[in-house]
C-alpha cells in the first residue's frame, strides 16, 4: 500500500479546494507540506519574509476569492505571520497561515524554536486549530480554508505539531474533503421593503460601500441605484466596487456626503475610524446597515435598521424594489451640492497638480500616475503623504482593483499585495505607489517578484524619510539624529540587483515616460521619483495619529 506523508496530504486537499498557488518560507517542520505542494504541482513561492509572504497571501485570495495560504515554520517564522493575521482579519482578506510547532516529547523543556504557538494567533485571528492526527490533516485544512472564507473572510491559523507532518500513513487512511455549496444570504424581504421606502422617500440618501461589497462583486445591483441618482462614497479599497467615473461617485465630497445624508446605506463597511467612528453624520440622519455579519450594527453609528445579508443578493432585492418608483431626491440640488464640493474640492488641487517645479510636487506625481494607468489596473498605494494623495486623485475602475493600507494603516502591505495580486490577475497591470519608508519596509519582495516571473510596476515617492521632512522638522529636537528622516537611497537600483527594469526621475516631464517604460518593460520594475520632502497634503485623515 502507498505511504504518504502528512505535508502531501495537506497539499492534495489545498489542491482539490482549488488553491493552485500558496507562499512560504522554507522552514521546519513544514518543508514537507511545501515539497508535498510542488509534487502536487501547485505553485509554491518562496518569500523573504513571512511578513511579506503573508501580505502577498492575502492579496491573492483577495483577488482570486479563494483563502490565501501561508506556510511557516516554527517559533519566530510563526511569530512573524501574526501582522498579516491581524491585518488580514480586521481587513477582511481570507488568509490562512499553516504553521509548524515544537515537536511532542521535546516541548516543555526548551524545544527548539518552541512558542505557545496558539496563544500567540489567538487575538489575530477569526478562528486557530491544531492538527492532533496526521490521518485528519485534510480535515483541519478543509476546516481552516472554510473558516477563512465563511461569513466576512479574515484569518486564520492552524498549527501542525511538527511529529505530525513528516509522519507517513498509508494514503487511503488520509480524509480528503470537498468544500460544501454555500449559498449566498439574501435579505429579509420586509426589511428590503421598508428601505426602498426610505430611500424611495429620502431627500438626501447616501450609499456608502466598504470592502464587503467589493467581496461579494455587488457592483452591478449597486450600479443600478446608483443609476437612479443616488450618490454613493466608498471606503479607500471598496473604491471600484462600481467604475469611479459614475456620476453617483462622491467621494470627492465625503465630508459633506457623509454629514448632510439623511439617509446612508453602509454596504458591507463598518463604521470605523475611516468612517469617522459613525459620529460625524447628521445627527437626524436615518442609517441602514448592510452586512453579512449582525454584529455590526452595534457601532459607533446610531443604526436604525440592521439587514444581514451578502451585499450582492441584498443589492438585488433593492434593485427589484425600487423598480419602476419615483425617488423624492431631486438630482439637481442634493447630487448637484455634492458635485459643486467635488469640483471645489478638485479645483483647489489644481495648481499643485499642473506644479512644474523640481523637487517633484507628490501632487504633479499622482496626476501623473493618474494619466498614465490603464482602466484595469490594481492599484495599491503606501505612505503617509503619498498614500493620502493618491486616494484622493488615482481612480479605481475594477472591482477589487483598490490595496493599501487599509483599516489597520499597516505599512508594509502594498509591495506584497501587488505581488499576490498580480499573480492572482496576471493579466492585469499592477502598480504600487509607494512612499520611501513604506517601499523599504518590504523592498526584498522585488527579489521574490523578479525570482517568480511577476511584473509588478513599483512607483518609490521619494520624499527622504517618514511623511517627508515634517515630522523630522517639526515635531523632533532641533537638530537631532534622523529619526524620521532618512538617506535619499536610490531604490532604483533594488530592480538593478536581479535585472529588472529601473528608472531614477528628478524632473516633472520624465515621470510618464519612466512609467511608460516600466510597464512595457513586462519585469518587475523600480521607478524612483524624487519628491519635495517639504510638500504636505492638503487634507484628509491620516496614519501616523
Ligand atoms: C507597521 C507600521 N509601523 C509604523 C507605522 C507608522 N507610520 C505611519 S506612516 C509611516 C511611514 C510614512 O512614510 P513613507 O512611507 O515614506 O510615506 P510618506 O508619508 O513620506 O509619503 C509610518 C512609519 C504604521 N502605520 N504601520
Amino acid at each position: 500500500m502507498a505511504e504518504i506523508d502528512g505535508g502531501r496530504i495537506a497539499a492534495k486537499q489545498l489542491r482539490r479546494a482549488g488553491i493552485d498557488t500558496i507562499f512560504g518560507v522554507v522552514a521546519g517542520p513544514m518543508i514537507e507540506v511545501l515539497a508535498g505542494a510542488q509534487n502536487e504541482g501547485l505553485r509554491v513561492v518562496g518569500c523573504r519574509h513571512e511578513m511579506n509572504g503573508g501580505f502577498m497571501a492575502s492579496a491573492w485570495g483577495y483577488q482570486k476569492k479563494l483563502p490565501g495560504v501561508l506556510v511557516v515554520g516554527s517559533g519566530p517564522a510563526m511569530t512573524n505571520a501574526v501582522t498579516p493575521l491581524f491585518v488580514a482579519t480586521e481587513s477582511a482578506m481570507p488568509l490562512v497561515v499553516l504553521g509548524g510547532s515544537a515537536f511532542a516529547g521535546t516541548r516543555g523543556v526548551g524545544a527548539f524554536q518552541e512558542a505557545d504557538q496558539m496563544s500567540l494567533a489567538k487575538a489575530a485571528c477569526k478562528w486557530t486549530g491544531q492538527v492532533d492526527a496526521t490521518e485528519r490533516i485534510g480535515e483541519w485544512i478543509h476546516l481552516a480554508l472554510g473558516k477563512a472564507i465563511g461569513g466576512r473572510p479574515g484569518g486564520v491559523y492552524l498549527d501542525f505539531p511538527g511529529e505530525l507532518v513528516a509522519k507517513k500513513i498509508d494514503e487511503e487512511a488520509a480524509v480528503l474533503r470537498d468544500a460544501p455549496e454555500v449559498a449566498a444570504p439574501a435579505a429579509d424581504e420586509n426589511a428590503i421593503e421598508r428601505l426602498a421606502g426610505w430611500i424611495a422617500g429620502a431627500e438626501r440618501p447616501l450609499l456608502v460601500f466598504g470592502k464587503g461589497a467589493a467581496w461579494a462583486d455587488a457592483g452591478e445591483p449597486l450600479t443600478a441605484l446608483a443609476d437612479l441618482g443616488v450618490p454613493y462614497v466608498c471606503s479607500p479599497m471598496a473604491r471600484g466596487t462600481i467604475a469611479d467615473d459614475h456620476p453617483s461617485f462622491a467621494n470627492a465630497a465625503r465630508s459633506h456626503a457623509l454629514g448632510h445624508a439623511d439617509l446612508i446605506v453602509m454596504v458591507g463597511g463598518r463604521f470605523n475610524w475611516i468612517f469617522g467612528l459613525g459620529r460625524r453624520l447628521a445627527p437626524d440622519a436615518r442609517i441602514v446597515q448592510i452586512d453579512v455579519e449582525p454584529e455590526e450594527a452595534f457601532s459607533g453609528a446610531a443604526v436604525d435598521l440592521m439587514i444581514t445579508a451578502d451585499a450582492r443578493q441584498a443589492a438585488e432585492q433593492l434593485r427589484a424594489a425600487l423598480a419602476g418608483r419615483e425617488l423624492r431626491t431631486n438630482p439637481t440640488d442634493w447630487m448637484a451640492a455634492l458635485a459643486a464640493k467635488s469640483d471645489s474640492n478638485e479645483a483647489g488641487l489644481s495648481e499643485a497638480l499642473a506644479d512644474d517645479r523640481i523637487p517633484i510636487n507628490p501632487y504633479r506625481l499622482v496626476a501623473e500616475i493618474r494619466e498614465f494607468l490603464p482602466r484595469d489596473a490594481i492599484v495599491t498605494a503606501e505612505g503617509e503623504t503619498v498614500m493620502g494623495i493618491c486616494r484622493t486623485l488615482l481612480p479605481s475602475y475594477r472591482n477589487r482593483a483598490c490595496m493599501n493600507a487599509g483599516t489597520t494603516g499597516c505599512m508594509g502591505v502594498s509591495a506584497p499585495y501587488t505581488v499576490g495580486a498580480k499573480l492572482a490577475c496576471p493579466d492585469r497591470s499592477a502598480v504600487a505607489v509607494l512612499g520611501d519608508y513604506a517601499f523599504g519596509a518590504a523592498a526584498m519582495v522585488v527579489e521574490t517578484a523578479a525570482r517568480i516571473g511577476a511584473a509588478p510596476v513599483f512607483v518609490v515617492a521619494n520624499n527622504e524619510g517618514i511623511a517627508g521632512h515634517m515630522i523630522q522638522d517639526f515635531m523632533l529636537p532641533p537638530g537631532s539624529p534622523q529619526i524620521a528622516s532618512l538617506l535619499p537611497a536610490r531604490y532604483e537600483k533594488l530592480a538593478e540587483m536581479v535585472d529588472g527594469h529601473s528608472e531614477y526621475v528628478e524632473k516633472p516631464e520624465e515621470i510618464r515616460p519612466a512609467l511608460d517604460r516600466a510597464l512595457a518593460a513586462g519585469k518587475v520594475a523600480v521607478v524612483h521619483v524624487r519628491i519635495d520632502p517639504k510638500a504636505r497634503r492638503l487634507s484628509g485623515s491620516n496614519y501616523l495619529q
